[in-house]
């Protein structure tokens, strides 16, 4: 798989997808550290809310081959700035969570702003949209 980094704001469901993708129970836990697994590398929001823990995730994106930039479906606003997407060396993907709960257009347009070409919508407690994900995340051989 492609290492893939997963960055956004607090509770938007980074470590939930994480299990979805892996097989793993889904329960809750609050990450409260970098957790460099086999092939995800799952941040704390707060690294994404902090600025001066910002500087960790810039570092955590060079050893990946993928950033994931999560915005849930029912998200009142985006901690993205516009195209930041265009000051990352890696491939970029926005990924829209928690859409059973509410449409994902507003998330999407968001992640598009921010410069995301490609996007995904999942849920990760109904599964939806997560086997599209993993095909993508799946080297190409
Ligand atoms: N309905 C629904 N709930 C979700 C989804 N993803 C996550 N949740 C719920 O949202 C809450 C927060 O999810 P986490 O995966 O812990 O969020 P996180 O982004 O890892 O949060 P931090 O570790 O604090 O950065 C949990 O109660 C999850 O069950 C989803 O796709 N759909
Ligand atoms: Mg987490």
């Amino acid at each position: 798989m492609k290492k893939t980094l997963f960055v956004g704001r607090h509770g938007v469901g980074k470590t939930t997808l994480k299990q979805r993708l892996m097989g793993l129970e889904i329960k809750y836990e609050k990450t409260q550290y970098m957790l460099y697994g086999r092939w995800i590398i799952d941040s704390p929001g707060e690294y994404a809310e902090v600025h001066g823990l910002g500087a960790a995730l810039a570092i955590y994106s060079y050893e990946a081959d993928v950033v994931a930039m999560l915005i849930s479906a029912d998200d009142e606003y985006s901690l993205f700035p516009p195209n930041v997407a265009s000051m990352i060396n890696r491939d970029v993907i926005g990924i829209v969570t928690k859409i059973s709960k509410c449409p994902p257009d507003r998330a999407e347009n968001w992640l598009r702003l921010s410069g995301c070409k490609r996007i995904f919508k999942v849920d990760s407690h109904t599964g939806e949209g997560v086997e599209e994900l993993k095909t993508y995340l799946r080297k190409q051989k």
